[in-house]
Order: structure tokens, then C-alpha cells, then sequence
């Protein structure tokens, strides 16, 4: 014990962050709007408002890799929540192609759905057995995850662009499509399986299908809308068909969105009500500048007729965001651990103490090898301001270090701070941090400070 204390003590002696002054930023909203969360490529985005909580919109969304030129890379899923549109959470990895033991990689377009009291992810990624897509489901308490993998939907075969709709008499019924071809099918109650005498493919039914369906329900009319070519040629334009129940027989009822500026080629999203106003979510290529694999997340105001037809609609910089201002942070949940893209070594979770976000908090920094680290996901290179919500029954140092590979006792760079003591939760500044593109650990350790409890972290972007 006492020669890893001395071997840390030596190391802090060396660091390059202890003597520096903390930056202090003036947290000034930045403009929002769109896109959406500037700070990440993700796409496919999937809306939904959850009866639980009306007020919160979550977006369930894929995420591109920075840098590649293909769809292959990605990787992981994230959720995104806000409550007025204008101010938004990006609350981290949610679930990656590691841990789903049945897949190898195209961490695809995705779903979510609340079913008996648990939120549920329904993705798609390609599988070890044969290499094509299947369509998984992954569970969770919460609304913003992180969601456990449960395995696949049984009967769907190229589970692609999986969408998966709950209708009013409680029967459900899943969506997905690739290669120009849209199919439908009911689920079984447990959503484990499809009914296979209900499958059906619709694409024949649709106007120029490509991948990605939709569903939903407007005043007793269901509302297909999906990705499709025009005369087979790129970009994708968005189109919708009606129906008098769920699996059709649908009438084309033509586009809601063309190509538009800054398209990333593909177009795939969702369409939802809030606030009494429906909303297109998407994506587009306006933070890579035009590369089709590095994608951002979009939203804009759809406008439905009296006799349910919905108009044209054109990205607008705006967004739903009021008065085009707001800004999007990052809220790492200390708790998640692994499930979230981070760990936890020596410290564990505990939820005894009321207060806390999310799951619980992160205790017990019995030595000075406990350790928490959290993943934050950039597309650029960027500095940003980082946050803790703790609590502490008295003063308490910590050591914070950002991608620090060298974590077992013996760091190269880190900033050391003192928390001060407080009664119940609170937020303490941890000066500016640079950040690289894709993924980014940062490490909080701390020792023998065994009251210390570690809530989240936040990062937020400079005025
Ligand atoms: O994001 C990967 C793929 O691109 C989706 O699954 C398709 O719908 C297209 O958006």
C-alpha cells in the first residue's frame, strides 16, 4: 500500500497539469438550432416522447465514426434529450457493437420503444453467423440508458433500419428495410420474434423505396415515411404513404423533404409531436462540410393539412430551437461505467444517499488506485469546459486526467483539485479541457477519501 502511495506521489510530482491555473469561461448560451449537437456525427435519429415524462424528447441516434469515408465503422448508439428544444443533453454511449455478443460491427439505424415499465433500444448491426444484419434488443430502466443487450428479434432476416410501432389496441408491429425493399410484420406480445405469417413486404406499395421506414399514426390514418430515390438517383429524398392499417395496403402520398444543401446523400429520421407541433428529425453533412459518413443531427417543423397531407419542408438554420439559441452539453453519468463506454476500478456505485442523477453515484475512492472514467465522444478536436457534480463530507482532493493511458498508479498528467466539502450535491469547475476527436477517457481518482461520491460529468462547450 505504502509503495504504490510513494510510486503515485512521485508521479504527481511530475505532472504537467498540477501547477496550472484553472481557466474560468463565462457559460454564455451559445446559437443552436441547427444542426443539433455540433460536437458529434451521429444520424438516423429516432424521436420520441415518453408518457412518463411529456415534457422530454429523447432522440435515439447511430454515430458516425470521425474521419471515415464508409458506414462500416460505426459503432455505437447515443441519446440526446431536451425540454425545450433549444438546449440539449448528449448523455453519452448507450450501447457499441462490444458489448452485443452476437454482432461484429454496422452499428446501423435504430429505434426505441417503452413497453411494461422498461425503455428498449431496437437496433441493428451486422452478426457473426452470417454477416448480415440482424435486428437486436437492448433494455434499460432508464430513458437515456446505458441498455443491456438482450439478443435478437426472431423471423427478421436483414434486420436493417429496424422501426417498431406500438398501436393504440396494444399490438405491435416492426418496420425495417435495405436495398430498396421496405417490410413489415406484427411482433409478438414479447416483442421477441415477429408473427411470420404476418410478414409482408411493402415495397411494392411505395413510391421509389429505399431503406429506413417510419410509423405513425394521425388521426386514425398510418403515416409510412421512408428514404427513397428518385429515378434511382442520389441523394435520397424523404417520402411518405397512407394506409387504413398497419401493414398497408398503403397509397403513395409523395415527398416531405427533397435533397437539400449539405445533404449527406442518405436521409433517414423520424417524425413526432411535441408541444403540439410535428417535428422531422434527420440528418445532413453540414458540420464535416459534405461527407456523407460524418453526419449531424437535424430538426425542423413539419407542417400537416386539415385533409392530412404533409407539405414540403426545407432544413432551415433555425431549427426548433426558439430564437435560435441554446447549446448542447455533454452529461456523463459517473455510474455507467463500461455500459457507457468508461469504468470503474476500485470504486463502485451506490445509490443509498438520495440526490443523486441518473442511476446512482460513484464511492468508495478507498485508495489512491480508485478510479472513474467516462467517454466523450467528439468529432473534432475541441477544448471544452468540464464539470463535476459531487458530494464530499469534507474538503477533498482529486486528481482529473483526460486520455491518460497510464491509469494504474502511476500518472503521467493530471490536474489536481480540491473539492470542498459540502451537504448534499454540488458542482465544482474543473477548469478547461482539450479534447480529441472520437472517443476521449476522462479519469477521476481519488484517495482514501471514502465519503467522496461522484454524481457526473458535464462538458460544455466555449462561448
Ligand atoms: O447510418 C447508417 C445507414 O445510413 C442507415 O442505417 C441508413 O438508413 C442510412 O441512413
Amino acid at each position: 500500500m505504502k509503495r504504490k502511495h510513494n510510486a503515485l506521489a512521485i508521479a504527481l510530482a511530475g505532472s504537467m497539469w498540477a501547477a496550472l491555473a484553472l481557466h474560468g469561461h463565462a457559460q454564455t448560451p451559445t446559437a443552436n438550432g441547427n444542426p443539433i449537437a455540433p460536437h458529434i456525427y451521429a444520424a438516423d435519429p429516432s424521436a420520441h416522447v415518453w408518457p412518463e415524462d411529456p415534457d422530454t424528447l429523447y432522440l435515439y441516434t447511430s454515430v458516425d465514426t470521425p474521419g471515415t469515408n464508409h458506414h462500416a465503422s460505426m459503432a455505437s448508439y447515443h441519446v440526446f434529450s431536451t425540454r425545450d428544444g433549444s438546449n440539449w443533453i448528449d448523455h453519452g454511449e448507450v450501447l457499441s457493437v462490444d458489448r452485443v455478443n452476437w454482432a461484429v460491427s454496422h452499428a446501423w439505424a435504430i429505434d426505441a420503444v417503452f413497453h411494461e415499465g422498461k425503455y428498449y433500444l431496437v437496433y441493428c448491426m451486422k452478426n457473426l453467423k452470417d454477416g448480415l444484419f440482424s435486428t437486436g434488443l437492448a433494455v434499460s430502466d432508464r430513458p437515456e440508458g446505458p441498455f443491456e443487450d438482450t439478443g435478437v428479434i426472431e423471423g427478421v432476416e436483414n434486420g436493417q433500419d429496424p422501426a417498431l410501432f406500438i398501436d393504440d389496441d396494444g399490438r405491435k408491429y416492426l418496420y425495417w428495410g435495405y436495398g430498396h425493399r421496405i417490410f413489415g410484420a406484427e411482433l409478438n406480445t414479447d416483442l421477441r420474434s415477429i408473427k411470420p405469417e404476418t410478414k409482408i413486404e411493402l415495397s411494392g406499395q411505395l413510391e421509389d423505396a429505399f431503406e429506413g421506414p417510419w410509423m405513425n399514426k394521425i388521426n386514425g390514418v398510418y403515416f409510412l415515411s421512408y428514404p427513397g430515390l428518385p429515378a434511382k438517383k442520389w441523394p435520397q429524398h424523404m417520402y411518405y404513404a397512407t394506409a387504413q392499417s398497419p401493414l398497408g395496403p398503403f397509397e403513395p402520398k409523395g415527398k416531405f423533404m427533397e435533397g437539400f444543401d449539405g445533404q449527406a446523400g442518405t436521409n433517414h429520421g423520424s417524425i413526432v409531436k411535441w408541444r403540439d407541433k410535428w417535428v422531422f428529425f434527420y440528418h445532413s453533412a453540414w458540420v464535416s462540410g459534405g461527407n456523407g459518413t460524418n453526419r449531424s443531427l437535424m430538426a425542423d417543423f413539419l407542417n400537416l393539412s386539415p385533409d392530412g397531407r404533409f407539405s414540403l419542408a426545407s432544413p432551415t438554420r433555425s431549427g426548433i430551437a426558439a430564437n435560435g439559441t441554446g447549446r448542447t452539453i455533454l452529461r456523463l453519468e459517473a455510474e455507467n461505467g463500461r455500459a457507457a463506454g468508461g469504468f470503474l476500478k476500485g470504486a463502485t456505485a451506490g445509490a443509498d444517499t438520495s440526490g443523486y442523477s441518473g442511476r446512482g453515484y460513484v464511492t468508495n475512492f478507498a485508495s489512491f488506485e480508485s478510479l472513474v472514467g467516462v467517454s466523450a465522444y467528439l468529432a473534432k478536436p475541441q477544448s471544452m469546459k468540464l464539470n463535476v457534480r459531487y458530494s464530499a463530507p469534507k474538503d477533498t482532493h482529486v486528481f482529473v486526467m483526460v486520455n491518460e493511458t497510464n491509469i494504474n498508479g502511476g500518472y503521467e498528467a493530471y490536474r489536481e483539485i480540491v473539492l470542498k466539502g459540502n451537504e448534499g450535491f454540488a458542482d465544482a469547475d474543473l477548469g478547461v479541457v482539450d479534447l480529441k476527436a472520437a472517443a476521449n477517457l476522462i479519469t477521476l481518482a481519488s484517495r482514501n477519501e471514502s465519503g467522496l461520491k461522484i454524481d457526473y460529468f458535464e462538458l460544455i462547450p466555449l462561448p
